[in-house]
């Protein structure tokens, strides 16, 4: 047996290993495997996953996870938050293209990965563990690169379909786990690029530890493996992406999270994530005898609206989506409601109005409450809402009022509104 120094660790106990060990090199007998078909699936990962890294680095700002202890999963980040930055208004579809790109590129990418780990899976199997310090350092940074891939789409997966299975610990599992994969990655990529390269230039492969020692017969060609490849991430793609749209795209999105509530048809008739039954709104606190706003600012001003003294005040339109953090998103709706910065101006913030603090009536569940900064609640856009495509808010989307913010993710648009606290945060 030849003792290739890197995968031929067969004869490392002096023994040869049987064919029946995946540890053998023989046990390993697909022709399909080389540097030519890793380097390819390599390369766009390299591109892909550089895309689904900043994205979720950006989704994490969207939250302005700085402002205020509510609007952050990770609070001990430390120096992880190095590139934070307030999260603007425009364009209003931001956080829609930002959010779509990262989960259906993630979803689309699946394939890829399954199939970079299947060419290489040969080279998880070595003995012994390690030979070596350096190359302990190396077996240690590939667990890293394996272990977090995995973990980065699993738990991103899982909250997409699942609809928050780890309340509140996925953001910060996932945004870690970010951290560790992507450092893992770029070592990787430093080690293996210059190969890579040469790969997809040459004609002749490289010698490489992945050519099988014992091929079989192919059944597929190394291009015909590519194509399946991508007919299954282009399968995935086309059962997903209509998650961001209406009406008959939407229905493309065989993939997308079902099993919540229909929002059915008419002018409340787009997604909805948490119903007013699952959040605990009953009707009797949202009647209008029941429902007023509390509105705080400065110096302690404080001013109670019913949704008929709102409707005196002077009323905005804004055409905004909702862009939910899970992935999916509406196309603009029709709002109609109070600018947050009129409201601010009622409690002594005529000029420059600062951050707000919006509660729900919502007694329990993560998103009751959020926190907007000045840039958000300045906006002439940001409303709190009172009716969505010419008529009243549906009690699923947050009657008697929510708020709505131009490029803001969903969990900002808090829904069935009970008190406002302006003032820097
Ligand atoms: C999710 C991301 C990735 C994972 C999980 C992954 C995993 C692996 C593993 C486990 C190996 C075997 C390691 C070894 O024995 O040295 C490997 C080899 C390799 N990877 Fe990756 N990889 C990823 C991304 C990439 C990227 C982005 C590139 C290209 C820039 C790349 C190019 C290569 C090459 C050329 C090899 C060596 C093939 C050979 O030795 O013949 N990989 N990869
Ligand atoms: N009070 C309250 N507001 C909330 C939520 C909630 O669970 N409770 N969910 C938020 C999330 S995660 C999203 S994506 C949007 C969804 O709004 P929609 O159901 O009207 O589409 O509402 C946000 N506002
Ligand atoms: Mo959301």
């Amino acid at each position: 047996m030849v003792r290739d120094g890197y995968s031929g660790s067969a004869s490392a106990y002096g023994r040869p290993m049987p064919r029946s060990s995946p540890f053998s090199p023989s046990f390993w007998r697909s022709p399909l495997r080389g540097p030519w078909l890793t380097s390819w699936l390599g390369v766009v990962l390299l591109g892909g996953i550089t895309v689904l890294f900043v994205t979720g680095l950006v989704s994490y700002a969207a939250y302005n996870p700085n402002l205020s202890p509510v609007n952050d999963q990770t609070p001990d980040k430390g120096i992880l938050g190095f590139y934070l930055f307030p999260w603007p208004t425009d364009p209003h579809w931001l956080y829609r293209l930002n959010q779509g790109v990262h989960v259906t590129l993630g979803i689309t990418l699946i394939p890829v990965l399954l199939a970079k780990l299947w060419s290489v899976v040969p080279r998880l199997f070595t003995l012994p563990p390690a030979r070596s310090l350096a190359h302990a350092l190396e077996r240690i940074s590939l667990l890293l690169l394996v272990g977090g891939a995995l973990f980065e789409f699993v738990t991103g997966v899982l909250n997409v379909q699942l609809d928050y299975i780890f309340p509140g610990s996925f953001y910060t599992l996932h945004f870690y786990g970010a951290w560790v994969f992507f450092a893992a990655f770029v070592a990787h990529v430093a080690l293996k690029l210059p190969m890579t390269l040469r790969n997809l230039r040459q004609l002749r492969e490289e010698r490489s530890g992945l050519v099988p020692a014992d091929p079989a017969e192919p059944t597929v060609s190394r291009r015909g493996a590519l194509w399946f490849v991508g007919g299954g991430s282009l399968l995935l793609f086309v059962t997903t992406v209509g998650q961001n749209f209406d009406g008959a795209l939407r229905r493309t999105a065989l993939l997308a999270p079902h099993g919540g509530a229909e929002p059915g048809s008419g002018p409340g008739g787009f997604q909805i994530n948490k119903t007013a039954a699952y959040a605990g709104i009953r009707e009797s606190e949202t009647s209008a005898e029941a429902w007023r706003l509390v509105v705080e600012g400065r110096d302690g001003r404080r001013v109670r609206l019913s949704r008929a003294d709102l409707l005196d005040l002077p009323l905005r339109s804004a055409a905004l989506p909702i862009a939910c953090v899970e992935g999916w998103s509406t196309s603009d709706q029709w709002w109609r409601g109070v600018r947050l910065r009129d409201l601010a101006a009622l409690v002594g913030y005529a000029e420059d109005p600062p951050d707000v603090f919006v509660e729900s009536l919502q007694r329990r569940g993560a998103f009751r409450r959020s926190a907007l900064r000045a840039n958000q609640v300045a906006d002439s856009r940001s409303l709190l809402a009172l009716f969505v495509n010419g008529e009243d808010l549906t009690p699923d989307h947050g009657y008697p009022a929510r708020v709505i913010v131009p490029a803001a993710p969903g969990v900002l648009n808090t829904k069935w509104v009970a008190r406002l606290t302006f003032g820097d945060l």
